[in-house]
């Protein structure tokens, strides 16, 4: 069995690899790779919904996913992109306390996630001014992007 040492040792490297999390203060990191839960999708699997209440962030440690929304004149949700190893999603419903915006879906077996609830969540962007800035500002472009193609 694989310790929990190495477990700590190769989340928190691959973290530090995750453009967001770049900067975030080593003790940080830490505590976020310790509250942290890996999250398993089958491909076609739906790791978020658009419309419902959510309380985690992701970031996909394996795998790749589709990004979906149902806009104006479509009967099926629209892809809009697709985000592979060290992207990550869920920060909008968290960030502008709403609903699932849009539709994740896994797009192929074992795709892996690490999964942050919100306090955690919270914790790692809030007392990080530079991060809840830069979050912000992404999720008004999120915001401004949905109205440009009429997402519903
Ligand atoms: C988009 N419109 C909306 C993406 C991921 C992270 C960042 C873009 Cl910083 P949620 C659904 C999630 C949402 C976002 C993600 O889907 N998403 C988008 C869009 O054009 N959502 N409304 N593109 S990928 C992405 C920027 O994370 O968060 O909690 O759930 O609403």
């Amino acid at each position: 069995m694989r310790s929990t040492q190495a477990r700590h040792e190769e989340y928190f490297s691959f973290l530090r690899s995750v453009s967001l999390l770049k900067d975030l203060p080593e003790e940080k990191l830490a505590k976020i790779v310790d509250c942290l839960e890996v999250d398993y999708f089958d491909e076609g699997e739906y790791i978020i919904r658009e419309g419902e209440e959510g309380n985690t962030f992701f970031i996909i440690a394996k795998g790749q996913v589709s990004v979906t929304q149902t806009t104006e004149g479509n009967l099926e949700p629209q892809e809009i992109k697709t985000l592979g190893v060290g992207d990550y999603f869920g920060e909008k419903a968290l960030i502008s306390e709403d609903v699932r915006s849009a539709n994740i879906i896994s797009k192929e077996n074992d795709t892996q996630c690490l999964v942050v609830d919100r306090d955690n969540f919270n914790q790692m962007v809030g007392t990080y001014e530079e991060l809840q800035a830069y979050l912000k500002e992404y999720v008004e472009q999120l915001s401004r992007s949905d109205e440009q193609r009429n997402a519903m």
